[in-house]
């Protein structure tokens, strides 16, 4: 079944975009927009993940370490979710999971919660079709206290986890960063939102931001033992930290580093340069970073792939017009560097 949808996909690929198929270009991969796509699929492969200890584990109860891509905020970059991109992320780069990042604010969901649920429906639907895990985003980020969110966040996960609740590659994230918020007041709202999700998804992961913007607290002077003495009253829960490597050094690496011999964690958005997204990049601290997690087999959502100006968008800018995104010729340096990381399980 899933081969035949994967055929129909790249058969419908073929249709729109006929010069992907068609037209010799430099790099020969960037021909072919997902050469022989598979039964063989990070999906197909694992199944349906669950918690075991602090690791994520696949269905036959063995660790598995995902690595993928952030979307930038579907409200704006939509164009970089399309066909030949996603055919690139699945079939090229071989990613295991596209996190879907839905704003909440900032002209997003809140503004139109029938359009941005459906959005988020059609981007699961295409993760799906390429054998991805689909990781939910709530991106909540200003006002930082997701309990400002909370009745619209039970409104659109009852409807996600009731559409999608058969399917086996769904991860949800409640809360992207919360801030301005204690570590207290994020376990209250995960202890409400996990049972409204579970509800409709028994069987479901679920995914909580920390405190200090998914920091672990360190950027609120605070650090994990706050959530390590208070954890959230629920299984199949990891805890997320999020790291831009040219801004979080050594203190938020301690941190992850004590975190991880204590709670599940989930990387669900870095960068290889500062907060902002952008300037330079800082490759020697994000290899450092990707070493440890693949030492731990902690998965990770690289932000973002879009084409953004800034340094932390993989592709160039202007690329999302057009229907190339394979291979490293429309790639910022950011985007060749975790391109590799992904493609290269060794790494
Ligand atoms: C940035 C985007 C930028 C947008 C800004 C405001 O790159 O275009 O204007 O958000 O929302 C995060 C956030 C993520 C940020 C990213 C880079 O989760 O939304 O994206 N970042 O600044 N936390 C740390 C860094």
């Amino acid at each position: 079944m899933q081969i035949r949808s994967l055929a129909g996909a790249l058969l419908a690929a073929a249709a729109l975009f006929p010069v992907l198929t068609t037209t010799a270009t430099a790099a020969p991969v960037a021909e072919a927009p997902a050469a022989a796509p598979a039964a063989d699929t990070p999906v197909s492969r694992n199944g349906q993940l669950h918690v075991c200890g602090l690791k994520l584990c696949n269905q036959n109860n063995q660790p598995v370490q995902l690595r993928g891509m952030s979307t930038h905020g579907i409200q704006w970059y939509s164009s970089c979710l399309k066909t030949a991109s996603l055919d690139a992320l699945a079939y090229d780069w071989k990613a295991d999971i596209l996190r879907i990042s839905m704003y909440v604010q900032e002209g997003g969901y809140e503004t139109n919660p029938r359009k941005f649920t459906d959005m988020v429906h059609g981007y699961i639907e295409e993760a799906t079709k390429r054998g991805m895990y689909a990781l939910v985003d709530w991106h909540q980020l200003t006002p930082g206290d997701p309990n400002a969110n909370l009745s619209r966040a039970k409104t659109f996960f009852t409807e996600i986890a009731d559409r999608h609740k058969n399917k086996n590659n769904i991860i949800y994230d409640i809360a992207n960063e919360p801030n301005g918020v204690s570590w207290a007041g994020i376990k209250s709202y995960a202890e409400q939102m996990v049972p409204v999700i579970r509800a409709k998804d028994a069987d479901s992961v679920i995914f909580v931001g920390t405190h200090g913007w998914a920091s672990l607290g360190v950027s609120d002077g605070r650090n994990e033992s706050d959530i390590i003495n208070n954890k959230i009253n629920a299984t199949n829960l990891m805890y997320t930290f999020h790291f831009y490597a040219a801004s979080h050094k050594q203190e938020y690496f301690d941190a992850l580093s004590r975190a991880s011999n204590q709670i599940p964690i989930f990387v669900t958005e870095f960068g290889t340069q500062t907060y902002t997204g952008d300037g330079g990049n800082d490759f020697t601290w994000s290899k450092k970073y990707l070493d440890f997690l693949k030492s731990k087999q902690i998965g990770w959502t690289n932000w973002n792939f879009s084409d953004d100006f800034r340094s932390g968008a993989v592709f160039k800018q202007g690329t999302c017009a057009g229907n190339s995104f394979t291979g490293t010729g429309p790639l910022k340096p950011a985007g060749v560097w975790i391109r590799d990381r992904i493609i290269n399980r060794n790494l």
